[in-house]
This record gives structure tokens, C-alpha cells and sequence, in this order.
């Protein structure tokens, strides 16, 4: 009985431990022709994911801002990004002109 207690204790401190991480993920949709949310506000160190939710192609490109990246050009999967710089990102999908999101990492 006591193993199983200290086998229990050890489960909750890791869930513990696993919130914060998985409060620190922001994601977005990439549509057609659209990100979702178009303007988002996100804690210095979160990682921001983007979703490929449309069926054209596009990217994830940092048009301005304090950290420079860029994603394939993908018609599915996933895109993440941990934002370490705080500022103003303007995001924008080099297909598609119009195409574009500002976050805000703070
Ligand atoms: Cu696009």
C-alpha cells in the first residue's frame, strides 16, 4: 500500500509539472486564405502552433519582427515556433497576398 502510495504522489507531481508546458502552446488555424486568430496576444517563451485546416498550400513567414522564421509551404500538418522575443510579429503567407496575422508576444 505505501509503494502505491509514493507511485501516486510521483503521478501528480508530474501532471503538475506537465500544465504549465501545455499552457505555454497558442495555436492557429491556417485556412484558406486566412490565419485565425488574425490577431493574437502570447506570453514571452509560449510556442505558437499552427494547424493546417484549408486545402490550398501555404506557409508560416515573419514579414517583421524580433525573430525571423519561416515554414514550408504545406497543403496539411503542423507548424510550431517558441517565441522568445518579445514584440510585434507580423506573419504572413508569401502565396497569398492579404494573407497575414499579428502576434504580440509581451
Ligand atoms: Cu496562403
Amino acid at each position: 500500500m505505501k509503494r502505491l502510495a509514493v507511485l501516486a504522489a510521483a503521478a501528480v507531481a508530474s501532471a503538475a509539472l506537465a500544465v504549465p508546458a501545455l499552457a505555454a502552446t497558442k495555436t492557429i488555424t491556417v485556412g484558406d486564405d486566412v490565419f485565425r486568430p488574425k490577431a493574437v496576444t502570447v506570453k514571452k517563451g509560449t510556442t505558437v502552433r499552427w494547424v493546417w485546416r484549408g486545402t490550398s498550400p501555404h506557409n508560416v513567414a515573419v514579414a517583421s519582427g524580433p525573430q525571423r522564421f519561416r515554414s514550408q509551404v504545406q497543403a496539411s500538418g503542423t507548424y510550431s515556433r517558441r517565441l522568445t522575443r518579445a514584440g510585434r510579429y507580423r506573419i504572413v503567407c508569401t502565396i497569398h497576398p492579404g494573407m497575414e496575422q499579428t502576434i504580440t508576444v509581451r
